[in-house]
């Protein structure tokens, strides 16, 4: 039982980001460390190929998001407001455009799960419901206006998905295109979402500040081919890029049976 909002934050070892192991990624999932990097987990040609492909493809808004926020794929975000059975009508569609961007290059996303399997041993799936089937799993997502401070954790955003039933969630972002060495960072903090924390919700997707104040924070600079993995149950904001800032990214998730789930 969480006493006061002090025994909230403060729970990092370390500011550092670490590599992929077993052990980091266990303790990332028990947010006892900030981040993973994987450096030049993409070739830089890769990476471009995947850019001009999804432009070729053309990005949509995400509904009910300010800033705004474009992508190329769907998300449980979304369809929590339209519905479930729909989210998973439009799996295939999704797909087919997601094998467009990445036959043209390498597909991040199957390269991450083999990576994860090997370098941890631990299982690695597309998250699937037995009434549904699969979930997809894999935007190709441009930020470059910035997000509000805001978490991702599906225990409260989905309940009623079988995504809502994981012990812990991360989001992982291999950088594809960014602009400038200033701009456009990402900032974590030591602090994570609880129940009580609604009250400080302001619209869709954004927190007041009041919800970090006092917590201590990180904050990671990315370079194109990284990938970085943090707690998305901690506090997070992307701060706005002059140019582009394009990533692929999805969630992964831990359940109980301790296998890994990916899906957006
Ligand atoms: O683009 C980023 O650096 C992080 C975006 C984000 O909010 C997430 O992956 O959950
Ligand atoms: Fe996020």
């Amino acid at each position: 039982m969480i006493a006061n909002d002090e025994m909230k934050s403060t729970v990092w070892k370390t500011t550092e980001a670490l590599p992929l192991s077993a052990e980091s990624l266990r303790m990332l999932f028990e947010n006892k460390i900030p981040l993973i990097r994987i450096e030049q987990f993409a070739a830089p040609q890769e990476c471009k190929m995947l850019v001009t492909q999804a432009n070729l493809l053309g990005f949509d808004a995400y509904q009910n998001v300010n800033p705004k926020i474009e992508r190329i794929g769907i998300t449980v975000f979304e369809y929590n407001n339209i519905g479930k059975k729909d989210y998973f009508q439009a799996v295939a569609q999704a797909s087919k455009e997601q094998y467009r961007i990445t036959s043209a290059s390498f597909n991040p996303l199957e390269r991450l799960m083999a990576t994860i399997q090997n370098q941890t041993g631990a299982t690695a799936r597309i998250a699937s419901e037995l009434l549904y089937g699969s979930y997809h799993a894999g935007l190709t997502r441009k930020i470059e206006q910035g997000t509000q401070l805001h978490i991702d954790y599906a225990p409260s955003e989905q309940p009623g998905w079988e995504v809502g039933t994981v012990v812990a969630q991360l989001s992982w972002n291999l950088y594809l295109q960014l602009s400038s060495n200033n701009h456009g960072k990402t900032y974590i903090y030591d602090r994570q979402w609880y129940p009580g924390d609604e009250r400080h919700k302001l619209d869709s997707y954004g927190y007041s500040d009041k919800v970090v104040s006092g917590a201590s924070s990180i904050v990671f600079q990315p370079q194109v081919g990284d990938v970085f993995i943090f707690n998305t149950r901690n506090y997070h904001t992307v701060e706005s890029t002059k140019g582009h800032r394009m990533t692929f990214t999805s969630a992964m998730g831990l359940l109980p049976s301790g296998e890994i789930i990916f899906w957006s």
